[in-house]
C-alpha cells in the first residue's frame, strides 16, 4: 500500500486503521509530541503561515505538496516507502534469507538501541534550533528552518512508529523517553554528544545542517539496507527529506562565502587573515569560517562511534545495520574473512592498520562520510577562487578534538600533528571557535523580516523554494 491516507488523524500509509491498539498507542503519544512540540519547537512562530511541503505520497516524484501551513497543524505522518515484492536480507549471516517484516526475538535489543538512538537525534535538532526564527536573515532562510524542523519532528515520528508498532510496552516507554530527554540538559541529556551543543546562531545552522544532517544521511543510509524491512523502509523514505536539509547547509554556507568574498572585494581587501578588517565590513571573516569547519566536522565524526566497533560488527552480522550503499559493492556482504584499512593512534603515532573489516564497519562508514563532505568543502571553495580570493577551506585531520573513538585521549593539531596537551592547548582558538568568535557571530544575528530582503552578511538565496520565485513572502508572519 502506497497511498497515504490524509483524513485520518495521523496520516499514514501503514493502514493504520486496520490496527486498533496501535492507533490507541499512537493517539495517546500523539498530544505529549504535540505539548513538546509547542514547549521545544521553533520558539515564537507557532501562529506564523509557513510555506511548506508536506509528504502526501511515497512515489519518487511528486511526493511532497506546498502550501502555507500554521507549524502545531503540519500533518506529521507515518510514511514507508513503497515495499520491494520478495526483497531478501542483502548481508551479514542471514544474507539471501526473505527480509523479515517482523523483529527476530534475538536481535530484539539491539534493534531497539539503534531506534531509540536515531529516534533521539531528530527531536534533538528541533531543540538545539528552537531560537533561530528570531534572527533569521531572510523570510527565505526562515522557511527552510521551519521546513527542517517539522521534518526532523516527521523523523521522530518515524521511529515512534516502529517502536510503538513492534516493541509493544518497552516501545512505548521508549517512545516517551524520546519526548522527555532534552538537548544540553544536565540530568537528562540527549544520547549522543553532537545534540547536546548548542546552535545558538544561522553558521552553526548552516554548518549543522552541512556537516550533523550528512552524518544523518550516511546513517540512515546504512539503516536503509537493514533486512528488517519496516526500518529498511522507513528510512529510505526519510532519505528523500534529507537532501533538502543539506542543501539548506551547504547553499548557506555558499552564501555566507559569496558575501563576504563580495564585501572584501569591494573594500579592497585582499588579505584574508586579516579578520578584524574584514569584521568592520559586517561579514563572516574567513579564518572564523575555517574553525567553524574545524568544530562542525570533528564533532560529527565522533557521531560515528568507535571506528573499531564490536558493535558496528554484530549489528551487520546480524543483517540489522548494513553499510552505505551495500549493494553497490563488490564483496561477499558477510565479511568474515575480509579486513579493512583503520587510521589508528599506535603508541603516540598514527598508522593506517588492516583491522577485520567486520570491526571496522564505523571506520568505513566514516570514510564514506569525509569523501561525501569532501566534495562540499570543494565547492565551498569553488565560491573562493571564484572571487579570486586565495584562501582554502580544509577539513582538519580526522583525529582531531576527537571525543569519541580512535583519537579521544589524543591531541591532534588540523594538519595531523601528534602534539602534547600543553602545547595543543596553547593553540586551541586558533582552531577552534572562541567566546570573542562567537560573540561576533551573535552581533550578526538579526532578524529580517521584508520579503526579498536579506541580512547584510549573506548573499541572497539564487531561487525559490516550491514552484516560488525568491523574492516571495515565504512566512506570513502572524499580526
Ligand atoms: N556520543 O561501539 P561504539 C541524524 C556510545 S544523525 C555518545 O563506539 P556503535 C540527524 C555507544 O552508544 C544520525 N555516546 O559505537 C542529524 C555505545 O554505548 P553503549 C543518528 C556514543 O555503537 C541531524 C558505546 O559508546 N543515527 O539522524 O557502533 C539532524 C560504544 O559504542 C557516541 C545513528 O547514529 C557518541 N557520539 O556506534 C537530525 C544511527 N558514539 O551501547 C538527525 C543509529 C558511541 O555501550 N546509531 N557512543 O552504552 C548507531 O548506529 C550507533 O549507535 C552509533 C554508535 C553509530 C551512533
Ligand atoms: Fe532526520
Ligand atoms: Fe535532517
Amino acid at each position: 500500500m502506497t497511498n497515504v491516507d490524509y483524513s485520518a488523524l495521523i496520516p499514514n500509509n501503514v493502514d493504520l486503521a486496520g490496527d486498533r491498539s496501535l492507533t490507541r498507542a499512537l493517539e495517546r503519544w500523539h498530544p505529549q509530541f504535540i505539548d513538546w512540540w509547542l514547549q521545544m519547537g521553533p520558539s515564537g512562530f507557532q501562529e506564523a503561515e509557513v510555506y511548506l511541503r508536506t509528504a502526501v505520497s511515497v512515489e519518487p516524484g511528486g511526493w511532497a505538496k506546498f502550501g502555507f501551513v500554521k507549524m502545531p497543524e503540519y500533518r506529521w505522518g507515518i510514511l514507508l516507502a513503497p515495499a520491494e515484492p520478495e526483497r531478501k536480507i542483502p548481508f551479514g549471516d542471514h544474507k539471501g534469507e526473505p527480509a523479515w517484516q517482523e523483529v527476530p526475538g534475538e536481535y530484539r535489543s539491539l534493534l531497539r538501541r539503534l531506534l531509540v538512538i536515531q529516534g533521539d537525534t531528530e527531536p534533538a535538532s528541533v531543540e538545539q534550533q528552537r531560537s533561530l526564527g528570531q534572527t533569521a536573515p531572510s523570510l527565505y532562510d526562515m522557511r527552510n528552518l521551519f521546513q527542517v524542523n517539522v521534518e526532523e519532528a516527521r523523523h521522530l515520528w518515524a521511529m515512534a512508529y516502529l517502536l510503538h508498532k513492534y516493541f509493544g510496552r518497552d516501545g512505548r516507554d521508549e517512545a516517551e523517553a524520546l519526548l522527555q530527554r532534552r538537548s544540553g540538559d544536565a540530568d537528562r541529556p540527549r544520547i549522543l554528544g553532537a545534540f547536546n551543543e548548542q546552535t545558538p546562531d544561522w553558521l552553526s545552522f548552516f554548518m549543522f545542517t552541512s556537516f550533523t544532517d550528512r552524518d544523518g544521511n550516511m546513517q540512515l543510509g546504512a539503516l536503509a539496507q537493514s533486512g528488517f524491512d519496516p526500518l529498511s523502509r522507513t528510512c529510505r523514505f526519510m532519505l528523500t527529506e534529507e537532501g533538502h536539509h543539506m542543501f539548506v547547509g551547504k547553499s548557506g554556507v555558499e552564501r555566507i562565502l559569496e558575501r563576504t568574498c563580495e564585501a572584501m572585494i569591494a573594500a579592497g581587501i585582499s588579505d584574508p587573515s586579516n579578520g578584524d578588517a574584514v569584521r568592520d565590513l559586517g561579514v563572516f571573516d574567513l579564518p572564523t569560517i575555517q574553525k567553524k569547519v574545524n568544530f562542525h566536522y570533528s564533532v560529527s565524526l565522533d557521531l560515528f562511534g568507535s571506528e573499531i566497533s564490536t558493535n558496528a560488527a554484530n549489528a551487520f552480522t546480524a543483517g540489522i545495520k548494513g553499510r552505505f550503499k551495500e549493494r553497490d559493492i563488490e564483496d561477499d556482504h558477510q565479511l568474515h574473512a575480509a579486513t579493512y584499512p583503520v587510521t589508528r593512534l599506535l603508541d603516540g603515532a598514527i598508522e593506517e592498520v588492516e583491522m577485520p573489516a567486520l570491526n571496522a564497519l564505523n571506520a568505513r562508514l566514516m570514510d564514506d562520510y569525509i569523501a561525501d563532505i569532501g566534495a562540499v568543502v570543494e565547492a565551498w571553495n569553488k565560491v573562493i577562487t571564484k572571487n579570486g580570493i586565495e584562501f582554502e577551506l580544509t577539513l582538519p585531520h580526522r583525529g582531531f578534538n576527537r571525543r569519541i573513538g580512535e583519537f579521544r585521549d589524543a591531541h591532534v593539531a588540523p594538519d595531523g600533528r601528534v602534539l602534547s596537551e600543553v602545547t595543543w592547548s596553547a593553540q586551541r582558538n586558533s582552531w577552534l571557535p572562541t567566546t570573542d568568535d562567537l560573540d561576533y557571530t551573535l552581533s550578526l544575528m538579526q532578524s529580517e523580516v521584508e520579503v526579498g530582503s536579506y541580512a547584510g552578511w549573506i548573499a541572497p538565496a539564487r531561487g525559490g523554494i516550491g514552484g516560488k520565485p525568491g523574492v516571495f513572502e515565504y512566512v506570513r508572519l502572524a499580526s
